[in-house]
């Protein structure tokens, strides 16, 4: 198998300081929690901008100030959301790819997210995935229901989309696929031959996903944006400190975890911003 891609979520759209202290708004407080992150074993970090106030911005001024503030402290590959947060553009969303990071999620499918819905138009989706490929952005594909990986493949037929390509199953979300194996099982069973895989278990679902993404060969995602408690009562102190687990657990499990220019290869990323 190979190594394991660890990636941490450190702090998502959603999820505010009132819920865990540890969320980190600023570009400097993502950079540090990014930091922190890669010490404990990530080789991604997923990340969202915020404005100073915690509420969500897709603003790309922020996005460069991460991405800087991230590359000034070590060489984590840094995937920006093109999600944002529910009941935004899919055009103020899309500006970040402008960038051209290493990464960017790319969503292909509409889903009810909790109360509300994350909306995501066919013709937006190949927006997205043409200007990804426009500015050499290497996508991982969110996945929240199976059916999901048919438009992604849709996609490639399509030339907006090169196969094989990596994917993000997110398992867990109120309106999504449940957090099981079964429901994981089945989605890795639908990918096109040679794509990677990465498992962001939401909730109480976290811990358990990533440790059947260690044990079917594919790869993990922690952090507090999924996730912000550590064991049931007690608040994760950081991403890092779910990130640390999860290492520990693919080495005990025989898999060690994938540095940066590993992950880099495996994941086809030639060029370095
Ligand atoms: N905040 C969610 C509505 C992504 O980052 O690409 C969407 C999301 C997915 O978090
Ligand atoms: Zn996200």
């Amino acid at each position: 198998m190979d190594r394991l891609i660890i990636t941490a979520a450190v702090n998502g759209a959603e999820v505010m300081r009132a819920q865990s202290p540890a969320v980190p708004y600023t570009p400097d407080e993502i950079a540090q929690a990014a930091a922190d992150a890669h010490a404990a074993g990530a080789a991604i970090v997923h990340v969202h901008a915020r404005r100073e106030d915690g509420t969500p911005t897709q603003d790309k001024a922020v996005y460069a100030r991460i991405i800087d503030a991230v590359a000034a402290r070590c060489d984590v590959i840094v995937q920006v959301s093109t999600g944002g947060a529910v009941g935004m553009s899919a055009q103020e969303r899309s500006a970040v790819i402008e960038l051209a990071p290493e990464m960017a999620t790319l969503s292909v499918g509409s889903v009810n997210f909790g109360d509300g819905v994350f909306v995501n138009h066919p013709a937006d989706v190949a927006r997205f995935a043409q200007r990804m490929q426009e500015y050499g952005v290497v996508p991982e594909i969110e996945v929240f229901e199976a059916g999901m990986v048919a438009a992604a493949v849709r996609l490639a037929r399509e030339g907006l989309l090169r196969l094989p390509a990596h994917f993000d199953f997110v398992l867990g979300v109120p309106g999504g696929m449940p957090g099981e194996l079964r429901h994981l099982q089945h989605a890795v069973d639908c990918l096109p031959p040679g794509c990677t895989w990465t498992a962001a278990g939401v909730g109480r679902a976290q811990l358990p996903m990533a440790v059947c993404a260690i044990v079917l060969g594919g790869h993990a995602r922690v952090g507090l944006e999924d996730n912000i408690y550590y064991q049931r009562g007690r608040l994760a102190a950081s991403s890092a400190e779910l990130v640390e687990r999860v290492a520990r657990l693919a080495r005990e499990l025989g898999r060690e975890t994938a540095t940066p220019d590993e992950a880099r290869a495996l994941l086809g990323i030639s060029r370095r911003p």
